[in-house]
């Protein structure tokens, strides 16, 4: 048995989440977290939402509220529809804690006792009309390199030039529209990034283990000379962390916050302490490797777009406090999931966004397609037919079907009981045999968060049982030899049990239904499969459960194929 510190990156609170968000981080570390679990480790499973920065600002400006209260509401929105997903977070934190004020003030702190922030002045847009500095992307004007006329402060997004705000042609404030634009002089902090470089890269290669997007990623940000500059960790904002705090070893930094990217990724350990608060925990043993932290193992989930801040900026923070802080062991990142044709987008409402997807459809049919096309070594399409198909073959016809059949049989022919009576033989020895061969290769998978090849593993192990039945035939047996028939429903019934065990990981809440129907609450991992495969004895009672997955019809395919087909309103 061991520890396992799981965290995925922390949705931002500004709107709900897309099924691609969903995919690229807290689906596949919930998965993980399940699967461990199962296997008996000590699990601190963490995710919060991700509340500062200029969006959330502008969010509750729009929505019409105080931003603290919007981000409130929208944590106790996201709060639901995690749980609708059957996220298993041990907690859901908010960056906006009281916890991640008083660490991300002593971050900086500490960092500044190391030589490692320093003070730099420089001029920034700021919006008369709005009455206050605006971010590079809410300046647009028209582009000097192509006269594109929407061109971002920031980046042109016709001709992809890099750009300065002070570059545009026409300037104006995309938040009131107002030209009234002038450069100002603000003073703000930079961590001293560069001064690392040397610490990060051994730090990098040291993970040879790593998965290949993550390390590409992280080297290229590593070795393109412009990954590594000193990064600004504050702004002129209202919305944040207040970067002026007593015993602060700098002046002049008052109305100032935090960058939100400074702050986010120390959630992860105020999380814990907020975890700590909630239940009685202990956080030091799961962040503090002076604390029992060197045992933990501690593995990140996200997108590859946050892959830079979780390889260079966070653990610059880290090592730059040079306290005893656990650094991460295995980044395990994502591609991107397309939507029928396109891209998903949340600015744009295009695509299925969380709420509606469980608006349609339990969660284990968006849990079981998601991660069973999980966009691991490239980006991967949702489409609605791909959909339909693979809940209605792998989920309907294929497990739901078995389980339907099995307990439906033997409640006909035997009665709601384990029958008894016959011996297994070959047909039963092939069946374990595969089952066992495949259930080791699923365990490996899954440790390794492979996680399409896991997903095909667990089909599969579905499969061999309804090759069997079908092969095995206990409806025909049972005409001539019922005892024959009995032995086959036992394994049957047995098989169903232990498809619960592995499956739950992945499909949760029918594994529920099928553990329920089976009258018991073993939830034991099949560490032996053919001891496990006794564990409902003769006599044993169970109920027919309800139908597990009913078939998603050509006509509600269509429905929602128009229905999603333009933007969210
Ligand atoms: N909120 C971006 C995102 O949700 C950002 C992640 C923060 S992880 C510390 O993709
Ligand atoms: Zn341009």
């Amino acid at each position: 048995m061991a520890r396992h510190l799981i965290t995925s990156a922390i949705p931002y609170i500004n709107g709900i989440k897309h099924l691609g968000n969903l995919v690229g981080s807290q689906l596949p570390a919930d998965l993980y977290a399940r699967y461990l679990r199962a296997r008996g480790h000590e699990v601190l499973f963490l995710c919060a939402t991700d509340e500062h920065g200029t969006p959330a600002e502008l969010a509750a400006a729009k929505a019409g509220k105080p931003v603290a209260e919007y981000c409130a509401e929208m944590h106790a929105v996201q709060a639901e529809i995690a749980r609708g997903f059957r996220l298993s977070f041990d907690h859901f934190g908010r960056s906006s804690s009281a916890q991640n004020r008083a660490l991300t003030q002593s971050f900086a702190k500490r960092l500044a006792e190391q030589g490692l922030i320093r003070e730099v002045v420089e001029k920034q847009m700021y919006s008369v009309a709005d009455g206050r500095f605006l971010p590079d992307r809410y300046i647009e004007g028209t582009c000097p390199n192509c006269g594109f006329e929407s061109a971002r402060g920031d980046q042109c997004d016709n001709c992809t030039k890099q750009l300065d705000p002070v570059d545009l042609i026409n300037p104006r404030s995309t938040v009131s529209g107002s030209t009234e634009l002038e450069l100002r002089e603000t003073k703000h902090l930079y961590l001293r990034q560069s001064d690392m470089r040397a610490q990060l890269q051994d730090w990098i290669d040291s993970k040879a283990d790593w998965p290949v997007l993550t390390t590409s990623i992280a080297k290229k940000w590593l070795n393109d000379g412009d990954g590594l500059q000193d990064r600004g960790i504050t702004r002129d904002l209202q919305w944040g962390v207040p970067a002026q705090f007593d015993g602060a070893p700098w002046q002049g930094m008052d109305g100032k916050v935090f960058y939100v990217w400074f702050d986010a990724p120390i959630e992860y350990i105020a999380c814990a302490q907020e975890w700590a608060e909630a239940t009685g925990g202990d956080w030091q043993r799961w962040w503090r490797t002076d604390a029992g932290a060197q045992d933990v193992t501690y593995t990140q989930f996200m997108g590859k777009d946050n892959v830079p801040f979780h390889t260079l900026s966070f653990p610059a923070t880290i090592l730059g406090s040079a306290e005893p802080w656990k650094l991460v062991d295995y980044i395990k990142s994502f591609n991107y999931l397309n939507y029928d044709g396109g891209q998903f987008s949340t600015s744009r409402g295009r695509g299925v966004f969380m709420d509606q997807a469980l608006s349609l459809l339990p969660a284990d049919y968006w849990r079981w397609w998601l991660l069973s096309h999980a966009p691991e070594s490239s980006d991967a399409e949702f489409t609605w037919e791909n959909f339909q198909q693979s809940a209605n073959k792998d989920l309907a016809d294929v497990l739901g079907n078995l389980v339907s059949r099995v307990t439906k049989f033997c409640r006909s022919k035997f009665g709601e009981t384990v029958p008894e009576g016959g011996t297994w033989g070959a047909a039963e020895d092939a069946l374990i045999a595969e089952v066992e061969t495949r259930l080791r290769a699923y365990e490996a998978y899954m440790e390794a968060m492979e996680v399409r090849k896991a997903a095909i593993e667990l089909r599969s192990i579905w499969v061999a049982g309804n090759e069997y039945l079908q092969a095995a035939a206990p409806w025909t047996v049972v005409k001539t030899d019922p005892a024959q028939a009995a032995a086959m429903i036992r394994l049957a019934l047995n098989l169903i049990r232990v498809y619960a065990v592995i499956s739950q990981p992945f499909i949760p809440d029918a594994a529920a239904s099928m553990m329920a129907g089976m009258k018991t609450d073993d939830w034991s991992w099949p560490n032996d499969l053919r001891a496990a495969l006794g564990a409902l004895p003769v006599g044993h009672v169970f109920e027919v459960p309800e139908v597990l997955f009913r078939k998603i019809t050509d006509e509600e395919r269509a429905e929602w194929q128009a229905r999603f087909a333009g933007v969210r309103d």
